[in-house]
């Protein structure tokens, strides 16, 4: 297919090749000069020009309203807001940048073209001008710098939750485990020597600190409207924990522990009902049942974002977040890894 493609493109070229070679024996044969661009030249390219931008900005304000839906819905965790206004600010800028540039851009090329009587003028530097394109582009930088600066400040601040829930994302080719720090909100200390079966994160059993830790594998819980303060671990290379739900993601480093925190302030429940996830995932199952797939329910998720090998695309968790009451129900059915240990 991609063969005939490419010969139906190359038979094009020669078509078009051959046509322009038939327009340039007719201009000669008319006796008028071959190469002399006349006035209806320039008047067929201002206007072609004209009209490929009001395409081009039709196709733009069209793929807005045809698509914008699938992007992220409103965000689920409170510093994710920051994220979001920071990302619209920023879209802001480099949408009106783009309409006034362009849109100048082809009406220029249609004003000024070339005719007889014009002559185009000659201008080697203009002061004001240059103050101009400096100064604009400056503050607009700097007012993005200073924004992020002020949110990634915010954000990064440790929360005001001194017993945050504490969970760990242990990341391996090609799954994630989590790792709850049970009664004594403490992880136990850990040790690749000691991965196997059961122990698949390697705690380390001389600490008794790992006793009530609560492993859970496919999905994880966590109350809304708590602190969640994650760390993060790889066994063997480079993952990225991504929760774009949330507006979160973080680099699982071998031999390194890195961490985040985070306020989940919608439910799975609730976000299923918020209108755009509604309308995606009816197109979603839509397509599924073309295939004769299940249909799916919305889900936020855990996704690696680092393409750490071949199943990459398939390491992902389910994240549900509920109330602390539904919350503290699942983790009591939880086993400790001692409960798991000893068996
Ligand atoms: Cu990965």
């Amino acid at each position: 297919m991609i063969l005939l493609y490419i010969v139906a493109f190359i038979l094009l070229c020669i078509a078009c090749n051959q046509l322009f070679k038939v327009f340039e024996l007719s201009r000669d044969l008319r006796g008028e000069p071959l190469y002399k661009v006349t006035d209806s030249d320039n008047q067929f390219s201002g206007r072609t020009f004209l009209l490929f931008g009001i395409v081009f900005f039709g196709f733009f304000f069209w793929q807005l309203i045809e698509w914008g839906h699938k992007l992220l819905p409103k965000s689920a965790s409170e510093h994710g807001e920051k994220i979001d206004a920071l990302m619209n600010a920023n879209w802001a800028i480099v949408i009106t940048v783009f309409l006034v540039v362009n849109g100048l851009l082809f009406f220029f090329a249609w004003k000024y073209r070339g005719r007889k009587d014009h002559k185009a003028s000659y201008i080697s530097h203009n002061n004001k001008l240059e103050m101009i394109w400096t100064v604009i582009p400056a503050i607009a930088l700097a007012f993005i710098i200073i924004f992020g600066l002020k949110y990634w400040n915010e954000i990064m601040k440790k929360g005001s939750d001194p017993n945050p829930v504490k969970i760990e994302l242990y990341a391996k080719q090609f799954d994630w485990t989590a790792r709850y720090a049970g009664k004594d909100n403490e992880f136990g200390i850990d040790n690749y020597l000691q991965i196997s079966g059961a122990n698949s994160v390697g705690l380390d059993t001389n600490d008794a600190r790992c006793n009530d830790d609560i492993l859970v594998k496919n999905e994880f819980h966590i109350p809304i409207g708590r602190d969640v303060e994650f760390q993060f671990r790889s066994r063997d290379v480079i993952h990225s924990a991504l929760m774009p739900h949330f507006r979160a993601q973080m680099n699982c480093v071998p031999g390194q522990v890195t961490s985040f925190r985070f306020k989940p302030t919608i439910t799975t429940v609730d976000m299923r009902k918020d209108p755009q996830v509604i309308r995606n995932i009816e197109e979603i199952n839509a397509l599924r049942a073309k295939r004769g797939d299940d249909p799916i329910e919305f889900d936020y998720l855990l996704l690696c974002n680092k393409v750490c090998g071949a199943s990459h695309y398939n390491m992902q968790m389910k994240i549900v977040v509920e109330s602390e009451a539904d919350y503290n129900a699942w983790l009591a059915k939880q086993k400790t890894f001692k409960q798991v240990a000893s068996k």
